[in-house]
């Protein structure tokens, strides 16, 4: 099991203006490579990289000796690269790591959980505020299988989120709303200029929305108001739409499966500014397991379209 982490935060000589301009390249990198894996772009791969980097956390919380989340920026290193749950993941590094270079002076930690909070704002989605600090850390703080299992039940996602992160059951459902975004593969996408891919995915096929690269309510509405059926494949258990258009995960089912999780799908459903203000909160608090960043000050980015860039 991983060592209990030593969470000082960094001496920070930066400011907004400085993890402003390091945004603007990552969005500019958003801009440039949309094609990628099949026009969706790399904004939901860049969430998934801040949410399984983040969400390796085994509270409880205020537990002395908790392990995982984001202050180390383990996923980079190979242990936690090569857990199957990340698979595909190396895209998104891949992307990030000219600005790595660029910008030699920010840890891993801050640069992959900024990565994640520019792609939910220049996919349309609210403001989230971050933190920086995080400092790199060895493999001996790296994980390995604890990131969810998509083919559990409702009381197996309330214990990994609820019991072992410390999570509401309000803030479970919002987090898993970032499925609006992106896609499952059964193979990484190819790397522009790549002729190959570069691995296999999770082995799931398919988007949950018609809008894969904008943040919105939808995959709460779809859960609700579409029909889901066991896609008949020889692939692991999944879930089609009547059109067999879009899919869902069986832990995207237990949302509603569940009447505790249902309550909270059917008010995003019906609530876009709630549900984005509730997602903004809980992402924030994600990208912040186990840190100690009382007192320290929030950044607010701009979108480049605010910066009409
Ligand atoms: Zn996901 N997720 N996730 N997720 N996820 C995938 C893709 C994406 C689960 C899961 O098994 C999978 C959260 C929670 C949970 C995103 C964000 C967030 C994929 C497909 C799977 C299998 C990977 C592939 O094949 O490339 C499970 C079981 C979850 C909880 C129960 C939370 C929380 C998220 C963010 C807040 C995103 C954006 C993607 C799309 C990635 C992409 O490359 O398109």
């Amino acid at each position: 099991s991983a060592a209990t982490l030593n969470v000082a935060l960094n001496d920070d000589k930066h400011d907004l203006k400085d993890y402003q301009q390091v945004y603007n390249d990552i969005a500019q990198k958003i801009r440039e490579y949309d094609e990628y894996d099949e026009a969706i772009g790399f904004g939901p791969a860049l969430v998934r990289l801040a949410w399984h980097l983040s969400g390796t956390f085994v509270g409880p919380k205020g537990c002395p000796h908790f392990s995982g989340g984001s202050y180390g920026g383990t996923i980079r290193l190979p242990k936690e690269a090569k857990d199957p749950a990340n698979n595909a993941l190396e895209n998104a590094r891949w992307l990030l790591d000219p600005i790595k270079s660029k910008y030699s002076w920010i840890s891993y930690g801050d640069l992959y959980t900024l990565s994640g909070v520019t792609a939910i704002q220049e996919l349309g989605g609210p403001k989230i505020k971050w933190r920086p600090g995080r400092k790199d850390l060895g493999e001996e703080y790296a994980s390995n299988s604890v990131l969810p299992d998509a083919s559990r039940d409702a009381d197996y996602v309330r214990g990994l989120f609820v019991r072992r992160m410390g999570f509401t059951d309000q803030e479970t459902v919002a987090l898993i709303g970032a499925h609006a975004l992106g896609s499952c593969h059964i193979q990484a996408p190819i790397l522009p200029g790549a002729k190959e891919s570069t691995g296999p995915g999770s082995g799931y096929t398919g988007r949950w929305t018609a809008s894969p690269n904008f943040f919105t309510n939808e995959f709460f509405r779809l859960l609700l108001e579409d029909k889901w059926t066991q896609k008949k494949w020889s692939g692991p258990v999944q879930y089609q739409n009547s059109d067999d258009s879009l899919m869902m995960l069986p832990a995207d089912l237990a949302l509603v499966e569940d009447p505790a999780f249902k309550k909270f799908v059917q008010e995003y459903a019906k609530d876009q500014d709630k549900y984005f203000k509730d997602f903004a909160a809980a992402f924030q608090k994600l990208l912040e397991l186990g840190i100690d960043f009382k007192g320290k000050r929030e950044f607010e980015f701009k979108t480049l379209d605010e910066q009409d860039i």
